[in-house]
């Protein structure tokens, strides 16, 4: 089966986003991705009516530290919406079943425990030429799917 374009959406289903106020939280493991997402999801936002400055990004050092960085900014900051950014990829040992693991199930709780709803931005893959595909590549940008998610999201009635 292909793999859907995760950049293809219809744009005129998008609720405005002018009013609303999003948090990013970039994880720095395989920035290379980790930036090619981001950009995705903020020139999104940006396209549907976001306000440069009501867009606030942390950074944390890998995708583990997502689940944190991402409550304290639920805590802190007065969000609609949030967008947790990662790149997992497989290496030689059992270390990315665990983090891939701890992370979806740490932003599934962000998701229970918070009413701002937490976007899971976060590329699994097994080889880098996958994530590459996935972020602004052959299959478009995970970035852009997640930034329309953070707005539908945000916007829930
Ligand atoms: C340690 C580690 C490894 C091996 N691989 C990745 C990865 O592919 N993607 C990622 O985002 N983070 C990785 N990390 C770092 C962990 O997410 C975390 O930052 C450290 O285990 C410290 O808690």
């Amino acid at each position: 089966m292909a793999t859907t374009n995760l950049s293809a959406y219809d744009k005129t289903t998008i609720p405005n986003a002018s009013n609303l106020r999003f948090g990013i939280v970039v994880s720095e493991w395989n920035e290379s991705i980790t930036e090619n997402l981001f950009q995705g999801a903020f020139d999104t936002l940006l396209e549907h009516g976001a306000k440069p400055e009501n867009i606030i990004r942390w950074n944390v050092p890998g995708s583990f530290e997502l689940i944190f960085g991402c409550k304290k900014m639920i805590e802190t900051q007065s969000l609609d919406a949030i967008i947790a950014i990662g790149n997992i990829i497989q290496g030689e040992t059992k270390h990315f079943d665990f983090i891939c693991d701890g992370v979806t199930h740490g932003i599934k709780d962000l998701n229970l425990q918070f009413a701002t709803p937490t976007i899971y931005c976060v590329l699994t893959d097994f080889t880098m030429q996958q994530s590459i595909d996935r972020s602004g590549g052959k299959h478009g940008n995970k970035g852009v799917e997640c930034a329309i998610a953070a707005i539908k999201m945000a916007t829930l009635k």
